[in-house]
């Protein structure tokens, strides 16, 4: 690359045919600088690479691991055609311990990232109510989604489901690769409307809205070029010191001025009789909060009790040590499987983990070691040493922590008996780091 890159330089074969004149004078700095420039751009070209990541470690992690805590999510298919629908399901427990700097979820957006409108949505449930505005989560609460969406482009993309929190951001949930094939010429999007009649939604009143975008644009630009084009600022400034405010504005200004005020209303009014009568069923957008309540306890549910004593954060060695105190109330031995946070899962290789996963979540397989391996017994206490460590604490920048002013972890434990039947608990603790 680097080679071809200072073949076609344009500049190198100009400095060619300069030196040649000049044999010896100008050649050297030339030269000298030309390599400067090139390998300033070579390396400048070498560093570009696609982009990969969508802002998921962009937020502050004690964002990602105590608000939405994201698990199970499923994807109905991830290889279908232009016009199929799919859907992305999957549960999600809001943290109990809300940062404190982070707004409450009082209004919060279910929505699905992609790059540009590949897909269309075309229905949305949360805890199996339909839904179409923002909602507000209760922390502690437990809920379960189901987003459908059909192919609309073809190509392959990274599409994740997330949660826009007002004033506080996007939590990722984990991503999926999805590849559509087809022509992106066969997409059809037809709705239905109240009154029965079918309309195309990639067109439908897109011929009226360019032409009230532009009508709006058109009379306010020839507003503001009818004062601009006279002497602006300084010459009025001085005029009117002059006390000759009375000819900054002409009696063609002051009848224009009132034209507009009483054309637009009227304009306003007309446009709006008229859209009335040709669709007088109509209902106005709806900008209302949905109240969805959480579902019955699915994480904490109380049959295990977990309360967090203490956790350390070793630096050089990228690992997490968190001690449990643990009460079995189940009637089977239970075992720690996977301890997930902030998008990641660290499993224990000791315990099978059926996964009902298949969106490609950061997994570290071996992550997860406990002190004592053996399943804790059916009404046993115990005190538990948790140790999740990886290098992706680092690399997902979840060690970031421990600069926060808000060090404190928040995440999910998952227990399974010895039947495979799983029970979770959230667990939240302040983080102490160590740095040797
Ligand atoms: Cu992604």
């Amino acid at each position: 690359m680097m080679k071809t890159l200072w073949q076609n330089n344009p500049c190198a074969t100009m400095a060619k045919t300069i030196s040649y004149r000049n044999a010896n004078a100008l050649k050297q700095p030339f030269t000298k600088g030309l390599l400067f420039l090139g390998t300033l751009l070579s390396v400048y070209m070498l560093t570009l690479q696609p982009v990969m990541a969508h802002g998921e470690k962009n937020l502050e992690p004690y964002v990602r691991m105590r608000t939405v805590q994201w698990y199970d999510v499923q994807w109905s298919k991830q290889k279908f055609n232009v016009n199929d629908e799919i859907s992305v399901t999957g549960k999600f427990h809001v943290a109990e311990d809300w940062p404190i700097s982070v707004p409450k979820p009082d209004a919060a957006f279910l929505n699905i990232s992609t790059p540009g409108p590949v897909l269309i949505r075309t229905e949305r449930y949360l805890n199996g109510k339909p839904y179409m505005n923002s909602v507000a989560l209760q922390p502690g609460g437990d809920y379960d989604f189901k987003v459908v969406l059909k192919g609309r482009l073809p190509g392959r993309y990274h599409i994740h489901p997330f949660f826009n929190l007002k004033d506080a951001g996007q939590v990722m949930g984990p991503g999926a690769w999805l590849d559509i094939a087809g022509d992106a010429s066969d997409f059809t999007n037809n709705v239905q409307t109240i009154n029965g009649e079918l309309v195309d939604m990639e067109n439908f009143g897109l011929g009226n809205g360019i032409f009230w975008h532009s009508f709006w644009a058109l009379l306010g630009t020839a507003w503001l070029l009818w004062w601009v084009r006279r002497p602006l600022f300084i010459e009025r400034y001085r005029m009117l010191q002059a006390g000759l405010e009375d000819e900054l504005v002409t009696p063609l200004d002051r009848n224009i001025g009132k034209a507009i005020v009483i054309g637009v209303p009227v304009l306003v009014f007309m446009f709006y009789t008229m859209t009335v009568n040709k669709y007088p069923k109509a209902i106005p957008l709806q900008a209302s909060l949905d109240q969805i309540l959480p579902l019955s306890a699915q994480v904490n549910a109380g049959v295990v009790d977990v309360e967090t004593v203490r956790t350390e954060y070793r630096v050089p060695k990228r690992s997490m040590t968190v001690s449990l105190k643990i009460k079995n109330g189940s009637d089977k031995p239970i075992q720690i499987g996977e301890f997930a946070t902030g998008g990641v899962r660290f499993l224990n290789q000791a315990v099978s983990v059926p996964d009902q996963n298949n969106a490609e979540s950061v997994i570290a397989k071996e992550g997860l070691i406990l002190d004592n391996p053996a399943p804790i017994q059916p009404g046993e206490q115990r005190t538990v040493l948790m140790t999740a460590s990886d290098a992706l604490w680092e690399s997902e920048k979840l060690d970031g922590l421990i600069n926060d002013a808000d060090s404190r972890i928040g995440g999910l434990i998952f227990f399974f008996d010895s039947e495979g039947e799983r029970t979770i608990s959230s667990i939240t603790s302040a983080v102490i780091p160590k740095f040797d």
